[in-house]
């Protein structure tokens, strides 16, 4: 009998695991302490995952097909996916196993060891469910010496057929993003997002999870997540039909209590495999040609799951391991408490963490421009900063989290993704959002108790890596500016920054 094994991060009925099951295979999946806590993974995303799992489980026993399910508080639950694998194999007379490679390094590494381990046959299979394979990928990277997403992206949008003439790209440009720059107006109406309601099998994994995983960060109230592929569709249709017209114009805006902005909602359905990449790019390709979105709103959305996911896999799986371990910049602050209590003077970063805990979401712009903003111009350390963004999103696997956080906003990869950090002041959150006007600190006031830390935290930034970041082209004039600045000035800021972090400190006991 071969034994095959679905991770919860492959719910998808074409996995290249299943792809010749046959009624006599038996088909295993299983909830294990490994994965649920080698991050404690938000609670809301642990009853995602764990729901998804169990509905994906019944759609193949639907089908006919032989599935083990172990679940997470089954007394022989050996606690990890090779544990499981091998009880399954010893009890059944298992005579092959048949896997898709895991998504994440630690887990295929260990994947790899598994046919030794258990001595029996392994057949790790690729996971074609992306774009652009790992080989491929790694023939666009070869040579290059700066792996720019643009590129990448135009590459991709050729290869896929996807916005293009004959002559070229739909509307003659490959990217609208200047067009995608729009500040909130004041009477911006959004909304809501995709609920459905809890069934059985989700309300037993909240009982679960409640008393199981009590001390992970995170709400499970509300819980609307599609736990299905039918309703995972759904939102996505929702999405074309109620905020694709508007997602480029806001697709950088921000705006208080508005957590889900004109944005998709469903990378997490996109990384555990219930919605597949292609029909969400066609998808939204069908509504710029049917008239019911403009170019701008239709090829920033594609633009990010043809272009950055399949970068940003692309990157992880050529740089790891190396890259998990890169701090260019030498950072080493720990992660604030606030991070995970929301208890901060700064409206915006209050705001995004809020957000953050009661959705196990926080849109692009939250999660690049604010909180991870906040962790480069503050040094925060790159180990921890990961960790954060790793367990607080439903969406967040390592593949896509780590070059987001190490590349995009710490710049610990020393440029390998962006050629310059993403550093900003207040003026730009004042400028993408209405988080200013709630705050107790001005964003216009450089310097003092008052003024606003993003604003001195910037340029202790700049002055305080420059032996990194001066010979950097792309800073070339951020480095005059500072060398204009007074002594007095200088010092100002260094008297701030000080005040600041010791205001943030945990209070050491007397
Ligand atoms: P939308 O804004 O509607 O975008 C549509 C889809 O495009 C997303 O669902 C996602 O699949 C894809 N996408 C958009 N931007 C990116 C990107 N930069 N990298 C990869 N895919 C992208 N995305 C994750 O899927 N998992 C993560 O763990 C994750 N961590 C991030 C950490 C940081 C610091 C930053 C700056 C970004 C991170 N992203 C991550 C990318 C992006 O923020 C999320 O994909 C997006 O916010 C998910 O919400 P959405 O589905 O509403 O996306
Ligand atoms: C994220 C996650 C969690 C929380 N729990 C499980 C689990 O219990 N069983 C499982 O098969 N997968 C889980 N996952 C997803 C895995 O961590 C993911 O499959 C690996 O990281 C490989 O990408
Ligand atoms: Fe954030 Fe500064 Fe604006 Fe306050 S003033 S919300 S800290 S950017």
């Amino acid at each position: 009998m071969k034994l095959r094994l679905v991770l919860g991060d492959q719910l998808s009925h074409t996995i290249s695991s299943l792809r010749d099951a046959t009624k006599e295979d038996m088909i295993l999946m299983c909830e294990v302490r490994q994965e649920a806590t080698y991050v404690k993974h938000h609670k809301k995303k642990i009853v995602f995952l764990f729901s998804a799992m169990r509905h994906f489980a019944a759609s193949l026993s639907t089908k006919g097909f032989n599935v083990h399910y172990v679940k997470y508080d089954d007394p022989a639950n050996t606690g990890s996916i090779r544990g499981e694998v091998g009880r399954l194999a010893d009890q059944r007379g298992i005579s092959e196993i048949i896997v898709t490679a895991a998504n994440e390094y630690r887990v295929l590494e260990d994947m790899k060891q598994w046919a030794n381990a258990l001595t029996l046959p392994v057949a790790i299979r690729p996971d074609d469910r992306f774009l652009c394979s790992t080989e491929e990928f790694a023939a666009w990277a070869e040579g290059r010496k700066q792996f720019r997403m643009e590129y990448f992206y135009r590459e991709m949008r050729k290869k896929h057929a996807i916005l293009m003439t004959d002559d070229g790209p739909i509307g003659g440009q490959w990217n609208y993003d200047e067009s995608n720059r729009k500040s909130p107006p004041k009477d911006l109406t959004v909304p809501d997002t995709f609920h459905i309601d809890i069934d059985d099998i989700t309300q037993d994994v909240i009982d679960l999870v409640s008393q199981h995983f009590s001390d992970h960060f995170g709400d499970i109230a509300p819980f609307h997540f599609a736990v299905t592929r039918d309703a995972a569709l759904q939102a996505l249709d929702l999405f074309v039909y109620a905020r694709l017209r508007l997602f480029g114009d806001y697709q950088d805006a921000m705006v208080q209590n508005e957590p889900w902005m004109f944005h998709s909602h469903i990378g997490l359905y996109l990384n555990c495999g219930l919605l597949a990449p292609l029909e969400c790019i066609a998808r939204a390709e069908a509504a710029y040609h049917d008239g019911s979105a403009p170019l701008n709103a239709v090829e920033g959305f594609i633009r990010q799951i043809l272009g950055w996911r399949e970068y940003v896999r692309g990157i992880y799986w050529i740089k790891m391991p190396d890259y998990k371990a890169m701090n260019f910049l030498e950072a080493k602050r720990a992660l604030p408490e606030f991070y995970w209590t929301a208890d901060t003077k700064m409206n915006c970063m209050r705001q995004c963490i809020t957000e953050t805990k009661q959705n196990a979401y926080a849109h692009h712009i939250q999660r690049l421009m604010v909180l991870g903003n906040f962790a480069l111009i503050a040094g925060l350390d790159p180990d921890q900063v990961n960790d954060w963004y790793l367990l607080v999103y439903a969406d967040a696997y390592e593949w896509v989290e780590l070059p987001n956080v190490s590349g995009m906003i710490l710049f610990a990869d020393g440029g390998i993704m962006g050629s310059k950090p993403y550093a900003a002041s207040g003026t730009y959150i004042n400028k993408m959002s209405n988080y200013c006007g709630s705050c107790s600190y001005k964003h216009t006031v450089k310097n003092g108790p008052k003024a606003c830390p993003f604003n001195y935290l910037y340029w202790d930034f700049i002055d305080r890596n420059a032996d990194k970041l001066r010979g950097n082209p792309r800073m070339g004039f951020m480095y005059q500016s500072l060398d204009r600045m007074t002594d007095e000035k200088r010092h100002e800021i260094q008297v701030d920054t000080d005040r600041f972090f010791k205001e943030i400190a945990p209070h050491e006991k007397s």
